[in-house]
């Protein structure tokens, strides 16, 4: 297996500077060539059919859930739930979980950094159960200080939501501590795995995670698939999100009995592609390794830092260390609205993404209406980070504020 830009067709089809990976990344051949063949070899509906397509079908689906399994080191393959993405697991345990177990005069806790995926779920439970919506504010730099999270977290905490990795700062959270605190009040721990699966090795139970969601795309795998951690004997009590086919045992004119985990919240025709998908590319990221990986970022990430600080007029959010980024650079530009930084870059063949990042109340208490954000992956180049470089130095002379 090598571990190269060479294995991801689009970077060598295009000359664009891709530096949009927190949005998406791009997938290797490997990726693209399991979904094509599990088209081409073994399509079928799984689960339901009793013939040797299907049930070839059925072995690949399940065979993806074991390598998510592996990949997250959940205890048993029930705790794997398939679903679109993070957006759709953080609502199933919103609505499944959250609904069920969340009264009036209780409490969510969320930090300010979420994306809005681990942001509206919540709000949703509070208006519908009267809970209390309450956040964790983090420092300027990014960071968490323990003690406040201590403080807010009271007997009336039911569900602590936090993100792993901010979609806009790149800071690593610490989510074993947060997790042994909302632990000690009873509450559980659903975190937001869309941003750290792509960079590091995730734990569910070294994390204390009771849920952990990520998606597909963010980490070389499919669009359309993601998955679901949840503990066992949380998910065993919980009652169904979305009903209907597959997730049954029996059904009567009045009602249903439900199926085992982890069918009983896979309703509905599988993404059975999609989750092959995601096991080639679970493969690839275990075999490139998660350590060269990171190697790779730090030092992108570090040449992007030093370029930048020779330009005063641009300020960076979150930490100055190179290794604390996970691949994502957010930045302002004086005088330039992020869109115009973006729509300039892009004229040079650079893309980056500019806005709120969804993630409007961190940008709001970080004072910034929106920014702009370069997030790099370890297939870019030290010539991607010099065309990022050589672009920004233009953009205010481009912008009419001369040399
Ligand atoms: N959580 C975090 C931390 C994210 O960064 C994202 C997507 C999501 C949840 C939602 O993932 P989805 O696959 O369900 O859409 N973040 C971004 C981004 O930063 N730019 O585009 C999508």
């Amino acid at each position: 297996m090598t571990f190269d830009r060479r294995d991801f067709p689009l970077l060598m089809g295009t000359d664009i500077a891709y530096l949009d990976n927190a949005a998406t990344a791009q997938r290797p051949q490997c990726v693209l060539d399991a979904e094509k063949d599990f088209y081409e070899k073994a399509n079928a509906n799984p689960l339901r059919g009793l013939y040797p397509l299907s049930i070839a079908a059925t072995e690949a689906y399940e065979e993806a859930r074991e390598a998510v399994r592996g990949f997250l080191n959940a205890k048993r393959k029930e705790e794997i739930i398939f679903t679109r993405n993070t957006t759709e697991s953080i609502n199933l345990v919103a609505y499944s979980y959250g609904l069920s177990h969340v009264k009036a005069g209780d409490e969510v806790l969320v930090s300010i950094m979420e994306h809005h995926s681990n942001l509206l779920p919540w709000q949703m439970v509070c208006r519908q159960t009267g809970a209390v919506l309450r956040f964790i504010e983090c420092e300027m730099d990014g960071s968490i200080d323990l003690n406040k999270v201590e403080q807010l977290i009271t007997p009336r905490t039911k569900i602590v939501a936090m993100t792993q990795v901010s979609n806009v700062l790149g800071r690593v959270n610490p989510i074993r501590e947060v997790a042994d605190l909302a632990h000690r009040v009873g509450a559980v721990m659903v975190v937001d795995g869309a941003q750290s699966t792509p960079h590091m090795p995730v734990d569910v139970q070294a994390l204390g995670a009771d849920f952990l969601a990520f998606s597909g795309h963010k980490v070389y795998g499919p669009m359309g698939i993601g998955a679901l951690y949840g503990r066992y004997e949380l998910l065993e009590k919980m009652p169904p999100f979305l009903t209907g086919g597959e997730m049954i045992e029996s059904v009567t004119r009045e009602g249903a009995t439900y199926a085992e985990l982890p069918y009983k919240f896979e309703a509905g025709t599988c993404n059975a592609a999609g989750a092959v998908g995601l096991h080639a590319a679970i493969d690839y990221v275990e075999q490139a390794g998660f350590q060269r990986m990171h190697e790779r970022e730090v030092a992108l990430v570090a040449r992007a830092l030093t370029g930048i600080q020779a330009m005063p007029w641009i300020h960076v959010l979150g930490s100055d260390k190179a290794e604390e980024h996970s691949g994502i650079i957010t930045f302002t530009v004086d005088g330039v609205h992020p869109h115009d930084i973006s729509e300039i870059l892009a004229s040079d063949g650079v893309a980056i993404r500019a806005g709120h990042h969804c993630a409007q109340p961190l940008l709001k208490y970080l004072g910034h209406p929106s920014t702009a954000r370069a997030s790099l992956a370890f297939y870019n180049t030290e010539e991607d980070v010099d065309r990022l470089l050589a672009s920004l130095s233009t953009l205010r002379e481009r912008m009419g504020y001369g040399k």
